[in-house]
């Protein structure tokens, strides 16, 4: 839809890639960077730059926020938050759901209607059908400025908490950092014998992986119900099996010269959880131990 007003305040890798996107469709797309020449390549294809934030936030009704942490936003917004009533501010700025909250509360004090983002998604990705967004407080903002937000990639509000999207980002990036961390070390113990090799394990890991991927909806299952009602998990395996497999793997380990920090703090959770006198584990199970609960 052409025409429609869009600022977009912060142009580093993915500010540029959310203005990129909205110029290509052919909206109005008015630009702000601390670096203004980081707008050059925009500025060529048609953005108009702002002198200041206030300009930019005056530039369009809905007014998108993408820097590098919530100080940055801040530094930003704070001399320019007497151009913020009635306008519709989306924060895709990475942070906690504590820093969300408390931004969320300025800018209402500012009479600005304000959603709250997570961007699933690298510069290259934007505007691809990979590419989704977490969204929460107003739902109004997405309601009223859906069709420039679907541009990005596809919206999911999770509710008027504006912490939810923060909490859902991070928790999505954890996992990422965790499989990471596991991918990196399977790939040392492959590196550890010969003939192993990171491409040689990788296929299968990734089949591995994906295979194991498909049990979660089954574990989640399992994880509310047992929140809602005490039902017993069905998926489930005993502490001594998953106690003898875990040493099995730090030894693998140790004789690999890899790091087992990892696999010592998961045996240890193992062991308390036998020592609290569980027989089997199960996703429940973990995350009541995880969550600290008295009875795990
Ligand atoms: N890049 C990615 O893959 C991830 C994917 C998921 C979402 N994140 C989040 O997006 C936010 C911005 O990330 P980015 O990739 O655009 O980051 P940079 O390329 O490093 O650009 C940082 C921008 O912030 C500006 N900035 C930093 N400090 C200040 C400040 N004190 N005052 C004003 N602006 C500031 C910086 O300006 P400049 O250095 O060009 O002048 C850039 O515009 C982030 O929350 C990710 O977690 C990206």
């Amino acid at each position: 839809m052409a025409g429609e007003a869009v600022s977009v305040i912060g142009l580093g890798a993915m500010g540029g890639a959310l203005a990129a996107a909205l110029l290509d469709t052919g909206r109005e797309v008015t630009v702000w960077n601390r670096t203004p020449s980081r707008a050059d390549a925009l500025v060529e294809r048609g953005a108009v730059l702002a002198p200041s934030p206030e300009a930019a936030v005056r530039a369009g009704r809905l007014v998108l926020v993408c820097l590098l942490d919530y100080d940055s936003v801040h530094e930003v917004l704070d001399p320019a938050a007497g151009a913020l009533r009635g306008r519709a501010l989306v924060n895709l700025t990475n942070g906690t759901p504590g820093q969300a909250a408390e931004f969320a509360a300025w800018a209402a004090g500012h009479g600005a209607d304000y959603l709250d983002g997570g961007i699933m998604a690298i510069p290259s990705t934007v505007a691809t059908e990979e590419a989704f967004l977490f969204y929460s407080g107003d739902e109004n903002v997405l309601t009223g400025h859906r069709a420039a937000l679907e541009v990005l990639g596809t919206p999911h509000y999770l509710g008027a908490d504006p912490g939810l999207a923060a909490s859902y980002d991070l928790a999505l990036l954890t996992a990422m950092d965790m499989m990471f961390d596991g991918f990196h070390h399977a790939v040392a113990l492959a590196l550890a014998r010969e003939g192993g090799s990171a491409a040689g394990l990788t296929g299968h890991l990734v089949s591995w992986l994906t295979n194991m991927t498909r049990v979660m909806p089954a574990f989640a299952a399992e994880i509310d119900a047992h929140r809602a009602d005490g039902t017993a998990p069905v998926l489930t395996q005993t502490l001594d099996l998953q106690r003898a497999a875990t040493m099995n793997k730090i030894v693998t380990a140790r004789e690999a010269g890899v790091s087992t920090e990892l696999l010592e703090r998961t045996a240890a959770e193992l062991d308390a959880m036998a020592a609290a006198g569980h027989r089997d584990w199960n996703s429940p199970l973990a995350i009541r131990r995880i969550r600290s609960e008295p009875s795990a």
